[in-house]
């Protein structure tokens, strides 16, 4: 009998110690993600529940984020680090910088398989591009956000979270440059922006979703069309400023101090959100040639959120020496301008990268 049980008790150990070694097994096979947390609503807490849109953003460590969704241990091995606590609103350009540079060094380690960054929402289409335009990887860089705080019922932050690290888990993210996982959609880092500024649908692409993200698994539907990350040629580890760069909102009856203002402040180019296809009013034409004259760049962007500006329509950009921002809009535009301005001062080498980027 007792060589009965100890057969039994030794089977029962076999059995437990396989059984942990698969179990340890599995969780090795699944990819490894680093969650980068900024802050923002995702991270943010209100005083109730029926708080959804009035609360404190960037109140949450990384930590409490990942414990809060279990789920993730079952499609990634994850970790966290606190890179900032902020709103998103007050990012400036070292900040940028900041992220861009830790983002680069978790991309070269080949114990990191993709990146998350919880951001919030106001300008995490301005980190997004940035991002899409200087980290040199093609591995899943995910940036997400939420516009509800994770106390407010229907809190959207889980969702986006859980899908942001099946993303950057997933192999056939790799190669499609920087990504925005909100509301059930994987949106290009360059396409995407804030459309909407208090519905859990608050952000969409012009040109449209790259695909979704649900229960688990990727779709895609298209690829990125302009140049991002291991194809650019900008490279965060050799940018350490970035020139200054200030938008003009276009309408009628404007001020021109204001773009003597830009000149003043040291920016070294102007976005002019103008409005329709990047309109400059007939009273402000010879300002901002005058400005180009100076060393000032002019970047004709539109203040209309669809469509792209033509070059030589509404203005003769040729003849003036100034750039049009493409299908960017003008936050867009002001971080393009920024990068593009690391490296060349000649707007028609400019206008290259608005094309191509
Ligand atoms: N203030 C907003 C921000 O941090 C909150 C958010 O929507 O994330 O961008």
């Amino acid at each position: 009998m007792f060589e009965l049980r100890s057969f039994a008790a030794r089977s029962a150990a076999t059995l437990l110690l396989a059984l942990s070694a698969s179990i340890a097994a599995a969780q090795a096979a699944k990819p490894r993600v680093v969650v980068l947390a900024t802050g923002g609503t995702i991270a943010g807490a209100g005083a109730s529940v029926v708080n959804s849109a009035t609360y404190q953003a960037a109140k949450v460590p990384v930590d409490k984020l990942i414990a809060g969704v279990p789920e993730l241990a079952e499609v990634a091995q994850v970790r966290g680090e606190q890179v900032f606590q902020i709103a998103s609103e007050s990012f400036t350009n070292d900040k940028l910088l900041a992220l861009g540079k830790r983002v680069a060094a978790l991309a070269k380690d080949p114990a990191v398989d993709g990146i998350v960054i919880t951001h919030g929402t106001d300008t995490l289409e301005e980190t997004s591009y940035f991002l899409n335009l200087v980290v040199r990887s093609d591995k899943p860089v995910v940036v997400v956000g939420s516009m509800r705080p994770g106390t407010a019922m229907s809190a959207d932050g889980m969702l986006n979270l859980y899908n942001a690290v099946v993303v950057a888990g997933s192999a056939d993210a790799r190669g499609k440059g920087v990504l925005v996982a909100m509301n059930d959609e994987i949106h290009s880092g360059r396409d995407v922006a804030k459309r909407i500024n208090i519905k859990t649908s608050a952000f969409g692409s012009q040109w449209g979703p790259l695909g979704m993200v649900v229960e688990g698994r990727t779709y895609w539907f298209r690829l990125p069309a302009k140049r991002h990350t291991a194809t650019s040629e900008f490279d965060i580890e050799k940018i350490d400023s970035l020139p200054d760069v200030q938008i003009v909102y276009g309408a009628g009856n404007m001020a021109l101090e204001l773009y003597d203002a830009v000149q003043r402040s040291g920016a070294k180019a102007v976005i002019h959100a103008g409005t329709g296809n990047g309109s400059v009013a007939n009273y402000a034409v010879d300002k901002l040639r005058s400005l180009r004259s100076q060393g000032l760049q002019v970047i004709r962007s539109s203040r209309v959120g669809d469509g792209f500006v033509l070059r030589n329509s509404e203005q003769p950009d040729d003849k003036y020496d100034w750039v049009v921002a493409h299908d960017l809009n003008p936050q867009k535009a002001k971080i393009l301008a920024a990068v593009a301005l690391t490296r060349t001062a000649d707007p028609k080498e400019l206008q290259r990268i608005f094309w191509e980027y």
